[in-house]
């Protein structure tokens, strides 16, 4: 009999128990934060659960509403932001939620509140919601450090500040994957028990790949950096071998395959939207987050992703994030641009 893995079938980690044993490494604690990881993981079982039977529950389709960056928003989208908003609030741990869906941050009533504030997307990667392929919640948390009112103030920080990020993938298996700060933690759903297994302990995402991904669509758009750099990876010069490409047009998707395979992820400035698509509080932040944390890097064409300081609650920025010297291409390539101009 294989005792060892006997041992690891019946002595689960559960995400519980793993930011439970974080937690006591830390005697000042008094557990706030592992409740209001309990509600997020709550907010994601839900969800899992809403997606994977959105085509029998006819959850499929329009809402009939518009999001305020003039999207169309579906019926899941409204469906998971009610159920994060709800679970956050209900965790009594929060005071200021930012999600995607709301065009004005929450602020929670007095009663309810606590030393967070979380910013999220509850379901990111909408368009591909009608055909079944990977979407996914991301989250990103700041503590709150006063004791005054809170304002939106409190989320309009650098990304350096968040004390953890996040994201849950509801793919062929639902998957949370979560940096508290000291490396990156997946666990995957285990749907017979409920519970989020660790099953991916310290993911560290390789130094170089051999995958870039981006929406080449945009290609006729792109400044000379991006243009160069995707060329480079389809005719490289140095005798290396051409990268693949692999392109989900789900962020979530996209960056949780970049994490476990290394290479590149991008979505760069264009001609038509100069400040590039992506949200920083809740798509670029706690996907920087974690990239870094894994020991891969996050770049916006300026500067390192997480040092921006945002303005608004639902700005955009470009992103290039992925393996360290993928990234320091990119890097090399808008320093020598900005050189010459
Ligand atoms: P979606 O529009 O489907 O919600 O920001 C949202 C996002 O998806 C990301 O998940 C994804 O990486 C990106 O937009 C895809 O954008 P393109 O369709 O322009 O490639």
């Amino acid at each position: 009999m294989d005792h060892a893995a006997d041992a690891h079938r019946t002595d689960l980690m559960t995400i519980t128990r793993f930011v439970l044993n974080e937690q006591s490494k830390y005697p000042e604690s008094r557990g706030d934060f592992t409740i209001l990881l309990s509600h997020i993981v709550l907010g994601c079982k839900f969800v899992c659960s809403a997606v994977n039977k959105a085509g029998l529950a006819k959850l499929i389709g329009l809402a009939g509403e518009t999001n305020i960056q003039g999207e169309e928003q579906k019926k899941l989208d409204v469906l998971s932001n009610d159920v994060f908003v709800n679970a956050l609030i209900s965790s009594g741990r929060t005071s200021v939620l930012v999600s995607e869906e709301d065009e004005e941050a929450t602020f929670v009533e007095p009663s309810h509140r606590g030393k967070y504030c979380v910013v999220f997307d509850p379901l990111d990667g909408s368009s591909n919601i009608d055909c079944g392929v990977s979407i996914g919640t991301i989250f990103g948390i700041y503590t709150l450090d006063h004791t005054d009112e809170p304002t939106t103030e409190d989320v309009l920080k650098p990304g350096n500040e968040m004390v953890a990020a996040g994201y849950c993938m509801y793919g062929s298996s639902c998957m949370l994957v979560l940096s508290t700060g000291t490396g990156v933690h997946g666990f995957t759903l285990d749907p017979s028990l409920g519970e989020f297994i660790l099953t991916h302990p310290d993911i560290k995402i390789p130094k170089k790949g051999n995958i870039y991904s981006v929406n080449e669509g945009n290609a006729q758009n792109w400044d000379g950096p991006t243009t160069k750099y995707v060329e480079k990876c389809k005719f490289p010069k140095d005798g290396s071998p051409a990268k693949s490409l692999r392109y989900v047009g789900s962020m979530v998707a996209d960056v949780h395959r970049t994490l476990l395979y290394g290479g590149i992820f991008l979505y760069p400035a264009d001609k038509k939207s100069p400040t590039g698509k992506l949200r920083v509080l809740y798509e670029v932040f706690p996907m920087s987050f974690l990239m870094e944390q894994a020991g891969g890097q996050a770049f916006t064409g300026q500067k390192r992703a997480l040092d921006l300081v945002p303005e608004k609650i639902h700005e955009r920025s470009p992103i290039f994030l992925g393996s360290y010297d993928d990234v320091e291409e990119i890097k090399a390539l808008y320093a020598e641009d900005e050189k010459k101009n």
